[in-house]
């Protein structure tokens, strides 16, 4: 192993602390039965013990294991067969990916060695998965052919594949034998009308359709494509753009429509949408949701099935835990000169100790929990949260990316999201426009959680009456929530605050690397 490499394997291991500590939450899910758990106990809860062992450390299909898993992306299926207005041709596919984003394409060859490259040195990494640049079913070869290298090569590693849905009942077969047992299907409409304004043209059978007649021959596909791979045991997940004034207020048909298929889980995911981007949507000035328009749509679907809340929109190649992207040191050329050891034993000896921290947390969250026992009020409120991973509030305020979100309330603390940001701290200079946008951001939010913090930064959050705190440092996220929350709702009692329902929110439309 070189020593770039077992550096970053000390790194992770580091990132696995040990102090005592606090909350984890579970999207836990109930596939079929329609009826959300997200944000309830970690661990199996009331999911078959098959279910469990597919998502258990799936970081997309469990929220609870974002934390602590990460996925990783071969960006080896560039042709794409439909065309969607918030999609830009030069960049990956906007249907998991942010516009904006370039990733480097791989052969099948390619995208084997560096799972087996990342594998190594992550040992956390438990999940492929091939979305894009363009469709991978609209490059069938090259998809299938990674995944088979891949699956002799790396038993362990769980497969998992996005497509917009065209060609999906044709090759539904393809994916069981190849033991894929996630797939994640677009689906922005089950309306042919409204479909006509998301996806002017779709190429199928070597003829190009348009309008409602192509949004009609897409919508059936991807329906009797969803319907063949739930009837087979195949986990899928529904991703829908939530574009405003276009399928905002349609998203809950598709979300019932979606759920009587046997869909596991439903991502609402906001349209990312600038002029730069290229896209028609963008050129057009076609503005996203804010935060509290895409929560809003995502609470009133949460009550017909399981909404998931932490997706990142990551780019065709991404690598490591959501949120974080370590793409950069796996590129092609650095895969090819890296060491590879692929070693079963040491993955699963790693792994073991991440269930223990895992446990841990569950059960802090769950004795911190007890606290509210008998507490019942009708405020909650939302906190901002710095880390980088393990369920910690680990992360400095100026060196955050995002932000998670965490609703609390006498029932618990619940992650309702995440807030891109740009850093405030930039080279070590702070940047004081960055710390508008950062507000702007969380402005929903009370408090925010930190590791650390500044002095300039903290007066320009109290300013912006959104309390900086850093009391709870390296301790568990969702404990020092509910911590906090015990103290929040004492100092309304005592009328040293007054609870007042704060703004919304805005999701960051710029470009991003990552
Ligand atoms: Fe990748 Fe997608 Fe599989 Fe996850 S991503 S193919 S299900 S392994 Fe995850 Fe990324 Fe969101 Fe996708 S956070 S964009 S939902
Ligand atoms: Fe772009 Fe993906 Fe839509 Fe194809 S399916 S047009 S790559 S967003």
């Amino acid at each position: 192993m070189e020593l770039g490499t077992r550096k970053a394997v000390a790194q992770l291991l580091v990132m696995q602390p040990t102090l005592p500590g606090s909350g984890q939450k579970g999207c836990g899910s109930k596939g079929g039965s329609g009826k959300s758990s997200c944000g309830s106990a970690a661990g199996q809860g009331d999911l078959s013990a098959e279910i469990w062992e597919k998502v258990k450390d799936h970081p997309c299909y469990s929220e609870e294991a974002h934390h602590h898993y990460a996925r990783m992306h071969v960006a080896v299926a560039p042709a794409c067969n439909i065309q969607c207005n918030f999609c830009n041709r030069k960049y990956d596919c906007s249907n998991e990916s942010r516009p904006g984003v370039v990733s480097e394409r791989l052969t099948p060859e390619q995208a084997a060695r560096k799972v087996l490259a990342v594998a190594s040195v992550i040992p956390q990494m438990t999940v492929l998965g091939i979305a894009g640049p363009g469709d991978p079913l609209a490059n069938p070869e090259k998809t299938f052919k990674t995944f088979e290298l891949v699956s002799k090569a790396a038993p362990d590693i769980k497969l998992c594949l996005s497509t917009n849905g065209l060609m999906l009942p044709d090759y539904v077969d393809t994916i069981h034998a190849l033991n894929i047992d996630h797939v994640t299907i677009t689906i922005n409409m089950i309306d042919p009308v409204v479909g006509a304004k998301i996806h002017p043209w779709i190429f199928y059978n070597h003829k190009r359709y348009t309008g409602v007649e192509a949004a009609k021959i897409l919508s059936d596909r991807q329906l009797l494509g969803l319907e063949m791979l739930t009837a087979r045991g195949i986990l899928c997940k529904v991703n829908s753009v939530m574009i405003p004034g276009i399928n905002d207020r349609h998203l809950a048909a598709v979300n019932k429509a979606v759920k009587s298929r046997g869909a596991f889980l439903h991502n609402i995911m906001p349209l990312i949408s600038a002029p730069e981007h290229g896209t028609v949507f963008g050129l057009s000035g076609l503005p996203g949701p804010t935060a509290q328009e895409l929560k809003a749509l995502q609470d009133s679907c949460e009550g017909e099935m399981n909404m998931m809340r932490h997706c990142r929109q990551c780019r065709a190649d991404a690598v490591g835990l959501l949120g974080e992207d370590r793409s950069a040191e796996f590129t092609t050329e650095k895969v090819m000169n890296m060491e590879v050891n692929y070693d079963l034993d040491r993955r699963q000896a790693y792994q073991g100790k991440v269930e223990l921290q895992r446990e841990a947390v569950a059960s802090a969250r769950k004795a911190e929990l007890e606290t509210l026992a008998g507490k019942h009020s009708d405020i909650s409120i939302l906190i901002a949260v710095a880390t980088k991973g393990g369920g910690r509030i680990n992360e400095h305020f100026g060196h955050a990316r995002e932000f998670q979100v965490y609703e609390v309330g006498t029932a618990g603390a619940k992650f309702v999201g995440h807030r891109r940001v740009d850093n405030y701290c930039q080279g070590g200079y702070a940047e004081e426009d960055s710390l508008e946008t950062v507000v702007r951001a969380i402005n929903d939010c009370v408090a925010v959680f930190v590791a650390r913090i500044g002095g300039c930064p903290r007066e320009g959050l109290k300013s912006a009456g959104i309390e900086p705190v850093d009391r709870f440092a390296l301790e568990y996220i969702e404990q020092s929530a509910i911590a906090y929350f015990r103290e929040y709702l004492e100092r309304v009692r005592t009328g040293e605050i007054e609870h007042i329902q704060r703004g919304d929110a805005d999701i960051r439309q710029g470009a991003l690397i990552a």
